[in-house]
């Protein structure tokens, strides 16, 4: 009874470690061509030196150029770069918010291959924002840094997920983490990807409303040729295998 108790205890302990590490279930796409990853973990206050290369772990992976943090911007004056809030218990440290929406935007130089591959962007936002709503954020993905160019952009996945991690002490707020996987049906030569946070908004109760924190964003990317059909990362034998069971269906 004892030995499980304290194996009890090693388990909850590595599930909270593992729930407050971020690049949280990556997609391994390291094998396939074309991979990049980039992690943002906002450790310093990049805000006046802008593109921001990847300052998180693991180290950044880009053979087509230097991904950047591009864009902050926040609804009001009362947010910039924060190390830590002391009214917000939390281990996490580095984090851009404050009493505002807050919205990062992200580059990616990408391979820009023939039609005959997709492009396909794994994001990972963990953040702090308003709990009385599920539409607590905005990800928006694009060609271009306008966010006008969505042309063949397909939503893959998307999971949203609340963290098991202590509210903020005003009782407005939770943390989050969001994981989407796009397509791009035509490879583009660069992504631009914007994650807004809201805030609870201010009310007669609250002057100056809840606190948002954008604490990490991680982004991974890889090229998939069309006829690769199982998507192993290789176009051979096993693909012709799926056509065959499935001819003629
Ligand atoms: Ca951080
Ligand atoms: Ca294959």
């Amino acid at each position: 009874m004892k030995t499980k108790k304290i194996i009890f205890c090693a388990v909850s302990l590595f599930l909270a470690a593992v729930a407050a590490a971020d690049y949280n279930s990556p997609p391994a796409w390291n094998n396939f061509a074309d991979f990049t990853h980039q992690s943002w973990d906002f450790a310093s206050d990049q805000s006046e030196a802008l593109p921001a290369p990847p300052d998180g772990l693991p180290e950044w992976i880009n053979q087509f150029g230097t991904p950047g943090l591009t864009n902050i911007t926040y609804s009001t004056y009362m947010a910039y770069w924060v190390h830590q809030y002391s009214e917000i218990p939390t281990t996490r440290t580095g984090y851009y918010g404050g009493m505002a929406d807050t919205a990062l935007t992200f580059h990616v130089p990408l391979n820009n291959r023939s039609a005959n591959w997709r492009t396909d962007v794994w994001v990972q936002t963990t953040y702090f924002a308003r709990n009385d709503l599920p539409d607590n954020y905005l990800l928006e993905i694009s060609r271009n840094d306008s966010f006008t160019d969505t042309n063949d952009i397909i939503e893959k996945s998307l999971l949203f997920e609340q963290l098991p991690e202590p509210p903020g002490t005003s009782g407005l707020g939770l943390w989050y983490r969001v994981t989407a996987i796009y397509e791009f049906q035509i490879p583009p030569a660069d992504t631009y990807i914007r994650f807004t946070a809201y805030q609870y908004p201010p009310d007669a109760n609250h002057p100056v409303g809840g606190a948002t924190m954008i604490d990490q964003t991680d982004i991974d990317t890889r090229s998939v040729n069309i006829a690769d059909i199982n998507t192993d990362g290789i176009v051979n034998i096993g693909d012709m295998a799926v056509i065959a069971r499935n001819w003629l269906e």
